[in-house]
């Protein structure tokens, strides 16, 4: 080994070590699974980037047994040759040097681009190993590494037909903890809008982690026109042709190109999905806003000029009603909001896809008249339903003024009145509702009880003002005192500053019934409070399923694996000790001491929180299970039956 080899190494491996300190600088969260599934995107953008380069027509990932993961393309293979300044191969600088993309020429800027642009460097210093095979010039080359080390230089191992680049790596599980294992449905989502975003790349994944393997190839000719298909899939939709836009503006940086799909539903959301250089921006952003500006002035216009109009103009909202848009930016340099990238802050991208959008919209508005028919007549009934809906809300708010306080009778409300530490119970029936009164701290928890099965709101899409009549729906909302209804801009919407309680837990029976009447709080809370669940107040109470007593003791079991440990327990050395067991079948069976020290009590009770990944997934999950389709439902549910471990019916 050269001195200039060991040098150079020893700059490398502080860069290195700082990325093995604070991973969550660099890779985002180490604990959540967060950084650990950022590892992968890393190392699969690369590969991306030799697609985008016209190189490889596929890339391989593969979940392998040990845990490790394998991506594998067949590009022009990264550079094997030693490099000029560091005196190593340009693959171990590529490996092991931060911020040393892909690329060493700037005349083609990367597109893809990893989540933190920190390559694939960063992973490996967080990988307990990494190997990687080149193949190129009819070699193959190999070389591995340890917590970023490498064990040797790159040295040829024999020879190859084609080209390409093998990367696998092991996380160091000294680094993640809680979320160790990688989970094959984020993966296959985020590979799923890498391949609709790239048409024509295949994309397969095979997890080999268990003894079936399971393959999944991911290849959409039809790029984002697909994509909207797919998000729409189970919508009746209002025109049979996705709409697809593609403009280019050329800045002082280079050129930014615009391509979006979009196309209107039945749906009751709207889901737009926003990419600057192939990567999310779950914020939106300024492409964001310049395609909503102009699908607002496009189809105002287009009506206006018709006389389709009678009264005021259309609002943005009521224009994106049903609308499942996928709008995808190129951009040479763009400026994000956070490292993470969710927002989009390039200010003169607003104008670019405005410009874009209302020009090419407006077209094919004038080449479709029976679209765009369609489109205006979607808007104005979505504008009637809402001002329907905003009549009924007012009505309800009135008649909580009337009642006196504006709080419903039925709440048992608690002393305190600082929202971090209150929390309101919604309890399933009178009968629980009483025990819940009876048991709870009187100073912090609030109990509601919800008499039978709430409306399901999901089936009122042109009804909501039926939603805003309906006794249970008034009386959460005014106990919840925070307002309702999604839409930032309207003065009434729901406000989770102005949530009375800091916790809402949904406490229903653990059976069927109660995991219905909770699926039917949970779409209300997603459909006209989902800012409470995104923020994270929305809990689930988890009250036992069995009582197990011997003599005195009485023990609780929340899963049927418990009750057998603690069956196992309680038996100490005699196996014929034989145990009481009580099966809870509702709440009503607890007493309120009871209910308190299971399910209540603050310093020993579990509660699961409700959390979304993705929104979009969610908002079809509620119109799949919820909505009026059955043998939708049906197909959802048998695909996923097989998650399906305690039901007792
Ligand atoms: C630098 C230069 C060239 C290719 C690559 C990097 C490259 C990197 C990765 C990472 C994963 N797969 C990759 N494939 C290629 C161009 C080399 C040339 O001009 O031949």
């Amino acid at each position: 080994m050269s001195d200039d080899y060991g040098a150079s190494s020893i700059q490398v491996l502080e860069g290195l070590e700082a990325v093995r300190k604070r991973p969550g600088m660099y890779l985002g969260d180490p604990h959540d699974g967060t950084a650990l599934h950022h590892c992968i995107w890393e190392v699969v953008d690369n590969s991306v980037d030799e697609h985008l380069a016209g190189h490889t027509p596929r890339i391989d990932i593969v979940l392998n047994p040990d845990h490790s993961v394998s991506v594998s393309d067949y590009g022009r293979g990264i550079p094997v040759g030693v490099h000029e300044k560091y005196g190593i191969s340009a693959a171990e600088v590529i490996m092991t040097k931060l911020h040393a993309g892909g690329k060493f020429d700037n005349s083609s800027y990367k597109v893809s681009g990893g989540l933190h642009g920190v390559g694939v460097s960063a992973v490996n210093a967080v990988s307990e190993w990494m190997d990687v095979t080149i193949h190129r010039n009819g070699l193959t080359y190999f070389q591995r590494y340890e917590a970023g080390v490498p064990m040797a230089p790159l040295a040829e191992v024999g020879t190859s037909e084609g080209t390409g680049t093998t990367i696998a790596f092991k996380p160091d599980l000294t680094i993640f903890t809680e979320v160790t294992e990688f989970e094959f449905d984020q993966i296959n989502t985020r590979v799923r809008e890498t391949a609709f975003l790239n048409a024509g790349l295949m994309i397969a994944i095979s997890d080999e982690r268990n003894e079936e393997p399971h393959v999944v190839e991911h290849h959409y000719a039809g790029g984002l026109s697909e994509f909207v298909e797919q998000l729409n899939e189970r919508r009746e939709v209002m025109h049979e042709e996705v709409i697809n836009i593609i403009g280019e503006q050329v800045i002082e940086k280079g050129p930014v190109e615009v391509e979006l799909a979009l196309q209107w539903s039945d749906a009751f959301s709207e889901s737009i999905m926003c990419y600057t250089n192939i990567i999310r921006n779950k914020d939106g952003g300024t492409h964001m806003t310049g395609l909503r500006t102009a699908l607002t002035s496009c189809v105002n216009g287009y009506a206006k000029k018709r006389n389709l109009l009678k009264g005021d103009a259309l609002s943005g909202e009521d224009v994106r009603e049903g609308l499942a848009a996928v709008v995808s930016v190129k951009h040479p340099d763009p400026s994000f909001s956070s490292q993470t990238k969710d927002k989009l802050v390039s200010s003169e991208v607003t104008g670019i896809v405005q410009t874009i959008v209302y020009e090419k919209l407006g077209e094919f508005f004038e080449e479709n008249p029976n679209v765009a028919k369609q489109v205006v007549d979607k808007a104005l009934l979505a504008s009637k339903a809402r001002e329907a809906a905003r009549k009924a809300r007012d009505l309800t708010r009135r008649k909580g003024v009337l009642e006196g306080g504006g709080l419903p009778g039925k709440l048992a409300d608690c002393q305190s009145r600082d929202p971090n530490e209150c929390e309101v119970y919604l309890v399933e029936g009178d009968s629980a509702g009483g025990s819940a009164k009876t048991g709870r701290d009187r100073r912090i928890q609030a109990i509601l009880p919800l008499r039978g099965k709430i409306l399901n709101v999901e089936r009122q899409k042109h009804n909501i003002a039926k939603v805003f009549q309906n006794n249970e729906i008034q009386t959460m909302i005014r106990a919840f005192g925070a307002g309702v209804g999604n839409n930032p801009d309207d003065e009434g919407s729901f406000k989770t500053e102005k949530l009375r309680y800091g916790k809402i837990i949904l406490m229903t029976d653990a059976d069927v019934d109660g995991a219905h009447i909770r699926t039917l709080m949970l779409t209300f809370l997603w459909r006209f409070m989902r800012p409470a669940i995104m923020e994270g107040h929305v809990y689930i109470a988890q009250p036992p399923l069995y009582q197990l007593s011997k003599g005195r003791i009485n023990r609780y079991a929340f899963t049927d694996e418990e009750r057998d440990v603690i069956m196992d327990e309680l038996r100490g050395d005699n196996p014929n000790t034989k145990i009481g067991i009580q099966r809870y079948k509702g709440l009503g069976e607890m007493n309120p001491e009871q209910l308190w020290s299971t399910t209540m009590d603050p310093e020993t009770r579990t509660m699961l929180k409700v959390t979304v990944k993705e929104a979009e997934a969610t908002d079809r999950m509620f119109e799949i299970l919820m909505g009026e389709d059955v043998p939708d439902r049906r197909a959802f549910i048998e695909r996923h039956a097989k998650e399906v471990t305690n039901l007792d019916i």
